[in-house]
């Protein structure tokens, strides 16, 4: 196998498309590196690969996944430098090695956009109204001024995750933002419990679904962006809240100002940004972003890759468990002689916590278990760190894998593929070259 940059591309084009044809070619029947295809790995990644051994067959290696090209950066007033993956509507993606921070600065809160951004509300943000419709005793309009004088006031570390996040690893690939795992922020959100607004309207005893509503509108100018529901048991958690301030400052607009739902742990979708109304219903609400494969999950697992309505599946709702290393960043390189390294990182898992976060450097042969913080209050993520002694200069990955506290581990590979690609929570892979 020649090493030109055009055959690099198509190993990395056929590991995607047609994994068992590239591990043929690239391992051999018994699972052993074909030595010309190690040479040939070897010179693309530029160095030897101290744990070849132990590669298990059909993976790609970490560094070869790498986008071709380098990404596009976000240049917005007020935000880090995202990774854009989409222009209309604008979603930008936090790289895994700017989430360092316990409390994720606003700047670095990832984008997620389904329609038109609203214009900035002009007003005083205090003025900005919501509505609380539906099954309810007494309908109500208040203002942000209104909640903050009527209901306690509460701050809390709450983690905010796209329903999609992960979802690059579905193979084969799925309709959708091809996110890798930094659909994820943690910050400090300040406002009132929804449950407090609702009780205050005199929820019926019909009230059995919500319904989210917003200012802004879909890309074709008709009707919503984005209107999704939830079960109110969701809705009367006392970390569901209606925010209006962030790590101690005005919401960014783009993050959804002057108000919004924030309803950690459950996709992030329901977190309705530039929020304005809540309807309490009867049967599950009907919005877009509703039924069908939306946000929804088999119960039984389908053939990847097949088509299927939806129409057995599920709402989404509590987030899988995932990890992400934030003090090394994909593709670095370490200085000649590097033997010890440091590694820290966060982890979630929706409603729960993590129990375990263990990592490996030999492609999984071994795992020893990472040191695991106590999340701030419940629906915050946890702090993890441990530390690696490498055998040699060479090419690595460094892989983590969390378990939450149900013991439910990250998998080697998405699983429960869909179409929509929602819930890929694979152990990840961050390729380092030392030398
Ligand atoms: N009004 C409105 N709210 C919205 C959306 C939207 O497009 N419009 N996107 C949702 C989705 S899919 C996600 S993941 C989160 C992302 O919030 P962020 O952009 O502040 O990170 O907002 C949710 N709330
Ligand atoms: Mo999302």
């Amino acid at each position: 196998m020649a090493t030109t940059p055009r055959q690099e591309r198509s190993l990395h084009e056929l590991y995607r498309d047609d994994p068992e044809r590239a591990d043929a070619l690239a391992w051999g029947r018994r699972g052993a590196l074909k030595g010309a295809a190690l040479a040939a790995m070897g010179t693309a990644l530029g160095a030897a690969i101290p744990f070849a051994s132990r590669m298990p067959a059909g993976l790609l290696p970490a560094a070869l996944a790498q986008s071709q090209g380098g990404p596009q950066l976000l240049q917005m007033e007020g935000k880090a430098p995202l990774i854009i993956l989409g222009e209309r509507p604008l979603v930008a993606e936090t790289p895994e090695n700017l989430l360092d921070d316990e409390v994720t600065p606003s700047d670095k809160m990832f984008i997620r956009n389904n329609g038109q951004i609203p214009d900035a509300f002009a007003g005083d943000p205090r003025s900005w109204k919501i509505s609380v419709t539906g099954e309810v005793a007494t309908p109500l309009e208040l203002s942000v001024g209104d909640l903050a004088a009527r209901f306690e006031v509460v701050t809390r570390r709450l983690q905010m995750e796209c329903g999609g996040n992960g979802r690059s690893a579905f193979a084969p690939q799925t309709s959708g933002n091809q996110w890798g795992n930094g659909a994820i922020s943690c910050a400090e959100w300040t406002g009132v419990r929804l449950r407090d607004v609702l009780r205050a309207a005199g929820m019926k005893e019909t009230a059995r679904f919500t319904g989210h509503h917003g200012a802004d509108s879909h890309l074709s100018a008709q009707g919503e962006a984005i209107s999704r529901g939830m079960r109110i048991a969701k809705a009367m958690d006392e970390d569901t809240l209606i925010a209006f301030r962030v790590n101690g400052q005005p919401i960014p607009h783009i993050n959804g100002a002057p108000a919004r739902l924030v309803v950690p742990g459950w996709p992030g979708s329901l977190s309705q940004k530039w929020f304005t109304r809540i309807e309490l219903l009867a049967e599950p609400h009907r919005g877009r972003g509703m039924g069908g494969t939306s946000y929804r999950v088999p119960v039984r697992p389908i053939v990847p890759g097949s088509r299927n309505n939806g129409a057995d599946f599920t709402d989404m709702e509590s987030m899988p468990v995932r990890s992400i290393l934030t003090n090394i960043a994909h593709g670095t390189r370490m200085p000649a002689g590097t033997r010890d390294v440091a590694l820290r990182g966060k982890t979630w898992a929706g409603d729960l916590t993590a129990r375990a976060v263990d990592v490996s450097i030999d492609y999984g042969a071994t795992w020893q278990p990472a040191q695991l913080g106590a999340p701030a209050n419940r629906h915050a993520w946890q702090v993890w760190t441990a530390g690696v002694r490498l055998p040699s200069d060479g090419y690595f990955e460094i892989w983590h894998r969390a378990t939450d506290s149900e013991g439910r581990m990250q998998p080697h590979a998405a699983t429960n593929w869909n179409p929509q690609g929602y819930g890929a929570n694979a152990i990840s892979r961050v390729a380092i070259l030392v030398g």
